[in-house]
């Protein structure tokens, strides 16, 4: 039923102005308040000649895949101490929620509006974590990228983009390894939108980062050590294939599609 609202929801929408932002933690089906658990953003200073502010403060996305922003988001960093610190089982399936209307006129949406892959991440703080910077090891622990084959039946054959997961959903859950070591970590979800610049709208910049990090204290046996670990920035060089092309185009064919780097570790 929610698939079928989503699908009549998105019948008018404008994808280029679908901005959203993950500002729910969800932990075992609970949601949690926005900002709750995870490190809020600076507000983006609204400025329309540039395309920016436009759907509210926290809803810009980031362009730039080179700076510290892409761990955590706009600046989360400063406000690490106002974050509180979810208890998490290792096993666990925890999640992320999109918040925040995406726009300021009568066409609110808080859905996922765009096409791309989804991916989850741990980094175990160094240090305190309302102090850490996210500048450690990162893994990737989920990853999701085509839309269930039944779920996919609920949506127009026609519209190419219902091909992709997360593209109209509120959330996505995935599970926290059972083998993690215990402590304290940032978790982080990123959503990208793979995307041409359009030379027509300055809304269009090109390819867009989506990404939150929520703070959480795992607990458990662990057992495990990560493999492969990332830094981030670091993880997408200009060009890449698997990032910069356009994932909404008719001809694109995402059953043939792999997503960026490093592979999920599994625990
Ligand atoms: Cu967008």
């Amino acid at each position: 039923m929610r698939a079928f609202i989503t699908a009549s929801l998105f019948a008018t929408f404008r994808p280029a102005t679908s901005h959203y932002v993950f500002a729910h933690l969800i932990v075992n089906d609970t949601l949690f308040p926005e900002w709750q658990y995870i490190r809020k953003f600076d507000p983006v200073v609204k400025n329309e000649s540039a395309g920016e502010g436009l759907f509210g403060p926290y809803v810009d996305p980031l362009y730039n895949f080179t700076t510290p922003d892409l761990r955590c988001g706009r600046g989360a960093f400063h406000n690490g101490a106002d974050t509180e610190v979810a208890t998490v089982l290792a096993g666990t399936q925890v999640g992320f929620q999109v918040g925040l209307p995406s726009y300021e006129s009568d066409q609110k949406v808080e859905v996922v509006g765009h096409t791309g892959p989804g991916s989850a991440w741990l980094s175990k703080a160094e240090g305190t974590l309302e102090a850490y910077q996210g500048d450690g090891e990162w893994v990737k622990i989920a990853q999701i990228v085509a839309r269930d084959a039944e779920e996919r039946k609920s949506f127009p054959a026609s519209r190419k983009e219902f091909d992709w997961a997360l593209y109209a959903q509120h959330s996505w859950n995935f599970t926290i390894p059972a083998t993690t070591p215990p402590g304290e970590y940032v978790l982080r979800i990123e959503h990208l939108y793979p995307t041409p610049p359009s030379p027509t709208s300055i809304l269009n910049k090109g390819t867009q980062w989506y990404v939150s990090c929520a703070h959480i204290r795992i607990l458990g046996d662990g057992g495990a050590e990560f493999e492969p670990t990332v830094r981030i920035p670091g993880l997408y060089v200009e060009g890449q294939r698997d990032v910069f092309f356009d994932s909404r185009t008719a001809d694109f064919n995402l059953s043939a599609y792999t997503p960026p780097p490093p592979l999920v570790w599994a625990g």
